[in-house]
């Protein structure tokens, strides 16, 4: 292992570890920051709206097709979602049967590949449908403040859970760094509440979720703020609407501004990316490292 290898085990381990007295129990996130470097999570939405590439992979075999690509261009985790959250609005909520018609000819294939799947629900009876399939972690974009049972079933499965930031509505003169803190302070007490263990969380301030493009802008740039919560963070800011307002640009093509955004992300603390394009994310990270490696 290379010093800068060897240097960001440790800073992810501490990361990751930090919280006195926490129990150590092996699981699929511990076994995945492991891996000493950060990690990429591949999106595979199965939704005919999502904002970017709705109606994709509604098919099934367009979704596991993609699913098999996004493993072959170097995913550490497949986030599986069958509702969008449109993060600017206009998301169409979907029944509890419906979003698991969507699932339910994809998700056991996508799980077959062998990388750990997360299961991208707001609602706690996918996440136990999922769980009990086989999926390895719980992205919730409510961070257990939405479903009132997603904390039970998350800790009664011992899985992982990402807990992301979110408001109802954009307040532009909030300090977000403020309230995405208040919000984590909320959710990271429910979890230990419903004895989820430290070790199991992820923390993502929710790029573009009930926040206007400069906030969005702040939550990356003031990443660090949140370095010290005692959980790893993720960032998902691929192809989404602040990069149109610094570059006006359709959502496919904000390739560039993603890039940008998940490596600065990862300069100032983040442990794990969700991105569409995951070959040219992890090619962008691998010569970031390499250049860091050699200063
Ligand atoms: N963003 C989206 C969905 N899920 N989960 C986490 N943890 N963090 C994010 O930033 C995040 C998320 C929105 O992106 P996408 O899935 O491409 O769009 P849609 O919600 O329209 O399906």
């Amino acid at each position: 292992m290379s010093g800068e290898m060897a240097t960001m085990a440790t800073t992810l381990t501490h990361r990751a570890f930090s919280t006195p007295g926490s129990a150590s129990g092996g699981n699929v996130l511990e076994q995945l920051l492991a891996k000493a470097r950060p990690l990429v999570m591949g999106v595979l939405n199965v939704t005919p709206d999502s904002f970017s590439d709705g109606g994709r992979y509604l098919d099934p075999q367009a979704a596991i097709a993609h699913a098999r690509r996004l493993a072959a261009d170097g995913a550490d985790i497949l986030d599986v979602g069958a509702e969008s959250t449109r993060p600017y609005g206009g998301a169409v909520r979907i029944s509890i049967e419906e979003e698991r018609a969507r699932l339910a000819p994809v998700l056991s294939d996508v799980i077959a590949l062998g990388v750990p799947v997360s299961i991208d629900t707001l609602k706690a009876a996918i996440a136990a449908w999922a769980l009990d399939l086989g999926a390895a972690i719980v992205n919730d974009v409510w961070g257990l403040q939405g479903d009132a049972d997603m904390a039970r079933v998350v800790a009664e499965h011992q899985a992982p859970i990402v807990i992301m930031h979110n408001r109802e509505t954009a307040d532009p003169a909030i300090d977000i760094v403020a309230d995405v803190t208040d919000f984590f302070r909320r959710s990271l007490d429910i979890a230990a509440r419903a004895g989820i263990p430290r070790e199991r969380i992820v923390l993502d301030p929710g790029i573009g979720f009930g926040k206007t493009v400069e906030q969005s802008l702040i939550c990356i740039a003031r990443l660090d703020a949140w370095r010290d919560c005692g959980a790893p963070l993720l960032v998902g800011a691929s192809r989404k609407h602040f990069i149109h307002s610094v570059s006006p640009s359709d959502p496919m093509d904000r390739l560039g501004g993603s890039l940008a955004a998940h490596l600065l992300a990862v300069e100032n603390g983040a442990v794990i990316v969700r991105v569409h394009d995951v070959a040219a994310t992890t090619q962008a990270l691998a010569v970031a490292s390499a250049i860091r490696g050699a200063r």
